[in-house]
């Protein structure tokens, strides 16, 4: 009998759920979820998360290199800003029932992926300009859509995150364009990082859809709102106009607008690089790692300061919060499957309807404006 309700709760919480996403609204923590819905925002919001805080090495390369006291200042800027995108996103995963600790156990245990992009090198300041430009220029056009994805803690967080990364690419635009400005060498320095930072930005986006094993279920999910293709080819035509002002020129001689397919058509992306770095065999992906591991370890006193710090305020043992919330399975996405009551008991228990839900809440910010 008990197993029959629990099978019947569980088939109106599909139904519920599918007409959560079918009518655009956001699955929240508590809200029951398909297991491999969970999974994969597990999967994604922790890859954006580690990506943010692997991010931070090509930058925080060059703080002590900046030209300038002003560049420095800006540029230690942006790096904290980065470490901030990652304790969001981080924050974010764990509404999902995943620990901040085992996410980190898998990163830098090497079983975890992060962006392709952060294992190449920086070995000029024109560098900096070209990942504020086009790295972070991807990252907004992949970032935007993702202000309306479904899992409503993921979403919120992308609104601050995007609008930091509009600023981020405005100051990589103004390094090349001072650049370009410049003396011959610093010219030729600036297209040197362009040439260099194109067509790995472009491997940002992921395979080709035909070759995305994620992407259908992750869109019909609207988890992602756009596929990879479709959102490479918005990020070249942004990109186009602002290489013409800034007098770079962008290596692919192919490239050039169909008016008729009303796409860009390009050369192949060499895909063989883009999989050997997703293997970690990149130029810098043992460097990024060890990196890493360092500073976990050398950050452990923090850790464990901090915990003795809160247990000393609570009596409690002393362990980290996130070591706390991942200890019990049930304590965030569990707690309404483990519930029997039919989907209706339930609301009409929880006297929260959907549109009193959507009322009640916070009103959803509008996603930042979109810098194309
Ligand atoms: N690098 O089926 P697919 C930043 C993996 S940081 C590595 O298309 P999906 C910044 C993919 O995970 C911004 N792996 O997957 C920070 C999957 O493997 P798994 C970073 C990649 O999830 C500091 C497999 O390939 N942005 O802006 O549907 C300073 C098949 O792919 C990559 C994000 O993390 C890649 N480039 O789509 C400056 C955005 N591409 O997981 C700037 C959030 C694909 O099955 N993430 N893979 O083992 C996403 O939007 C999506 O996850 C992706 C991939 C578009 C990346």
């Amino acid at each position: 009998m008990t197993t029959m309700i629990r099978e019947t709760a569980e088939v109106d919480e599909q139904i519920f759920f599918d007409a959560l996403i079918d009518a655009d609204e956001r699955i929240e923590p508590r809200d029951w979820m398909p297991e491999a819905y969970r999974r994969t925002l597990v999967r994604q919001i922790s890859q954006h998360a580690h990506s943010e805080i692997i991010g931070m090495q090509p930058e925080g390369d060059w703080i002590t290199r900046a030209p300038s006291l002003k560049r420095k200042a800006i540029l230690m800027a942006k790096v904290q800003d980065e470490a901030g995108h990652g304790l969001y996103l981080y924050s974010a995963a764990q509404t999902l029932g995943i620990g901040r600790d085992e996410m980190t156990r898998q990163l830098i245990a090497g079983e975890a992926k992060y962006s392709s992009i952060f294992n190449y090198p920086t070995p000029t300041w024109a560098d900096m300009g070209a990942i504020g430009w086009l790295v972070d220029g991807a990252a907004i056009c992949n970032q935007v859509p993702l202000c309306r994805c479904s899992y409503g803690p993921y979403g919120r967080a992308m609104v601050r995150v995007c609008k930091e990364e509009s600023f981020h690419q405005r100051q990589g635009f103004e390094i090349l364009l001072t650049l370009m400005r410049g003396s011959a060498a610093q010219r030729e320095m600036a297209q040197d990082a362009v040439d260099r930072w194109y067509w790995p930005s472009l491997m940002m986006f992921g395979p080709p859809d035909d070759a995305s094993p994620n992407s259908a279920r992750s869109m019909a999910w609207k988890i992602k709102r756009f596929s990879n293709d479709d959102l490479r080819q918005r990020f070249i035509g942004m990109i186009v106009p602002q290489a013409e002002i800034l007098g770079v020129t962008l290596p692919d001689p192919a490239l050039e607008w169909d008016a008729a397919a009303g796409r860009w058509q390009m050369s192949p992306i060499d895909w063989d690089e883009f999989h050997e770095v997703l293997a970690g065999r990149g130029q810098m992906n043992a460097e990024r790692l060890r990196r890493r591991r360092e500073a976990h370890e050398e950050g452990a006193w923090v850790r464990e300061a901090a915990a003795a710090y809160a247990a000393s305020r609570t009596g409690a043992p002393s362990r980290s919060s996130s070591e706390a919330r991942s200890a019990d399975p049930r304590s965030l996405s569990g707690a309404r499957s483990a519930d029997p009551r039919s989907l209706s008991e339930a609301r009409s228990a929880d006297s929260r309807s959907l549109s009193e839900a959507r009322s009640a809440e916070t009103k959803r910010p509008d996603p930042p404006e979109d810098p194309r």
